[in-house]
């Protein structure tokens, strides 16, 4: 009797510390998605109650790939003989929707299949995270960007609605980035599109929605059809050297140290596009890269 009564509260204890219905800054978002976006409270709590909190994701988003790696370590990652071929073998499975996409939105096949090679290895690895796991953790006790993943907790209650996808089995990385494409539930409401023509935007199931959503995010976040993604230069007096294309409106000194050497490049307005995807030169880089090989 003594032993059951002290498992229980130690059970108990467990369960009260990592159920966010109870922690302190979750009524304000419990208001905010019942009075503003129409949820029922107890629907809400009880999601809530069913959230974990995993601290591994707090240390994940504290020292990103992007930002504890060198630049060769990052790129040795990503731009790898396996990756390169099965990346062309995708381009040969997919062709005619790439090409649609290319004709549609102006971003070439190879960057869009170097995306999805990057963000998940063409579908192979789309995270093993339950979402709701990841954005209550970050969104309530991250101590950096809790307001911005708290935002992303909104976004998704309100995507899982839209879609009808079941918000406690939904997976995704451990930043709440889902399906092929890797789009964080933001990103996913606003640029995801139906691109296989049945009338419902499935990243986690559908190539074609998920090539058509990359293009049409790149294009939204200022590909130019004819512009540059990176022009290579020399350091001394950069902007001599460098012509422009005539649409560029971005100018991105950037110098990567590759196996000891220093490189310079200027990024471009599709550069910049790429980084919007994820916050990153060393990504956007990996991304051009990856590309180059296609
Ligand atoms: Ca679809």
């Amino acid at each position: 009797m003594k032993n059951l009564l002290f498992i229980t509260v130690l059970t108990f204890s467990f369960l009260s510390e990592a159920d966010y219905s109870t922690h302190k800054d979750s009524q304000m978002l419990i208001d905010e998605l019942v009075n503003e976006h129409g949820f029922e409270e107890a629907y809400v709590i009880e999601v809530l109650q069913n959230a974990k909190r995993r601290d591994e994701m707090l240390r994940k988003v504290a020292n990103p790939a992007e930002k504890t790696k060198t630049w060769d370590d990052y790129k040795a990652i990503f731009i790898k003989k396996k990756r390169i071929s099965d990346g062309k073998k995708f381009i040969k499975e997919n062709i005619n929707t790439l090409e649609r996409a290319e004709a549609e939105f102006g971003v070439p096949k190879e960057i869009i299949t170097a995306i999805l090679g990057v963000e998940t290895n063409f579908g192979g690895n789309m995270g093993s995270f339950r979402v709701i796991d990841s954005l209550t953790t970050l969104g309530f006790d991250d101590p950096r960007r809790s307001k911005f993943f708290r935002n992303e907790l909104i976004q998704f209650f309100l995507l899982t609605r839209e879609n009808d996808i079941d918000i406690l089995k939904t997976k995704g990385s451990y930043a709440g980035a889902m399906g092929y494409s890797q789009f964080i539930s933001s990103s996913y409401r606003a640029y995801a599109i139906d691109y296989d023509g049945d009338g419902y935007v499935d990243l986690f199931n559908s190539v074609e929605d998920a090539i058509g959503s990359i293009a049409n995010y790149l294009k939204r976040h200022g590909w130019k059809k004819e512009g540059k993604v990176v022009t290579k230069v020399y350091p001394n007096n950069v902007r001599k050297f460098y012509k422009p294309h005539k649409s560029l409106t971005q100018f991105i000194p950037l110098t990567f140290i590759e196996k000891g050497e220093e490189l310079h490049f200027i990024g471009d307005d599709n550069f910049r596009a790429i980084a919007r995807y994820n916050i990153s030169d060393v990504y956007a880089m990996a991304v051009y890269y990856l590309a180059e090989e296609f």
